[in-house]
């Protein structure tokens, strides 16, 4: 009589994983620090209000924007996960006014990694999910311009995803072997891959916008509007980028956060919020549009800069973007 295997004999964690991926050397320690990062960072946003670091840190971005003690956190965790990691080049993120350079090519770095530490902050004293994005790219530079090395077009990236902070603590990972989709274990405390190769549906009739801003609205994109409301579309808004893009991977439909006459390059950024979301929907045989021009061409002059974001089932974007240019 055959024996079931014990439950842990089909675990496959995510080093198991990658180590089958065949990926470029080193990039594998790198997306294994990202994820211990995750792990960590997870913990603390599991722990928020009970060790009261939510509320402010007291400082601000480089947006002026007030910093949750959780970013500030986050972002020194990842930095840390990534500074003992000798492949990692570069670290740049949301949280630092400019890109930091851990180690040359000469010195063995040979990633540029720039992430949204905790994307959503603002959702976390009502508990709703974050998240934390991130990008990893070559480090093409000569040693004196490292630095240089994350101003690289999106097509460029070698991996990206991200890490949402839910009712489970789930990783999504694109590389230029799929979409890969990890769920953490609170009791081994380890990844394990539940979702191998992601599809996004090539249609759904979900749009995903805050419409509170429509009198700021384009008129193509209001013209999108009216043809969604008139379709038989539903709409799905949760106000936190990782969680209305992980919905839009999963279920299909389009996300949108466009330029309006208030943002004209939108809210959004390029090079950790973008470009990443972008790559992980594109593996996943979806599309990315900076409204009128594809994401991942956008050529970055500054590694904080925004872009309008219309994401998401090849059909939907293309029923927003043909509006858009109209
Ligand atoms: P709005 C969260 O603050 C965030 O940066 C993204 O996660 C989210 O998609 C967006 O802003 C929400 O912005 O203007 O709709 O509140």
């Amino acid at each position: 009589m055959s024996r079931e295997p014990a439950a842990h004999e089909n675990l496959t964690t995510l080093s198991k994983h990658l180590a089958s991926r065949g990926l470029a050397p080193g990039l594998d320690e790198v997306l294994l620090a990202i994820a211990l990062g995750g792990k960590a960072i997870g913990h603390r946003v599991r722990r928020a209000r009970i060790d009261d670091v939510v509320g402010v840190a007291g400082g601000e971005n480089v947006f002026g924007e007030v910093q949750q003690k959780l970013d500030v956190l986050s972002d020194e965790i990842l930095l840390a996960c990534l500074k003992d990691t000798r492949a990692t080049a570069v670290y740049a993120s949301e949280e630092q006014d400019g890109p930091l350079v851990l180690r040359t090519a000469s010195e063995g770095g040979r990633y540029c990694v720039l992430a949204d530490p905790l994307d959503g902050s603002s959702n976390i004293d009502v508990a709703v999910s974050v998240g934390t994005i991130f990008s990893v790219l070559p480090n093409d530079r000569p040693d004196a311009e490292t630095a240089a090395a994350v101003l690289q077009p999106g097509r460029r990236q070698v991996a990206a995803g991200y890490i949402v902070y839910g009712s489970s603590v789930v990783l999504v990972l694109a590389t230029e072997a799929g979409v890969d989709m990890y769920t953490l274990d609170p009791v081994l405390g380890e990844f394990v891959l539940v979702e191998e190769g992601i599809r996004i549906p090539d249609e759904k009739k979900i749009y995903s916008i805050n419409e509170a801003y429509v009198n700021d609205f384009d008129d193509g994109l209001r013209a999108y509007l009216e043809y969604a409301h008139g379709s038989g579309y539903g709409a799905r808004y949760i106000g936190s980028m990782v969680a209305d893009v992980h919905r839009t991977l999963l279920k299909g439909g389009v996300f949108i956060y466009p330029a309006t006459t208030k943002a004209p390059r939108g809210k959004l950024r390029l090079m950790y919020e973008g470009n990443p979301m972008g790559y992980v929907v594109e593996r996943a045989g979806g599309a990315a549009s900076a409204g009128t021009t594809p994401l991942l061409e956008a050529v970055p002059t500054d590694v904080h800069e925004r872009t309008p974001v219309v994401l998401g089932s090849k059909a939907e974007v293309e029923q927003v973007t043909r509006r858009l240019g109209a």
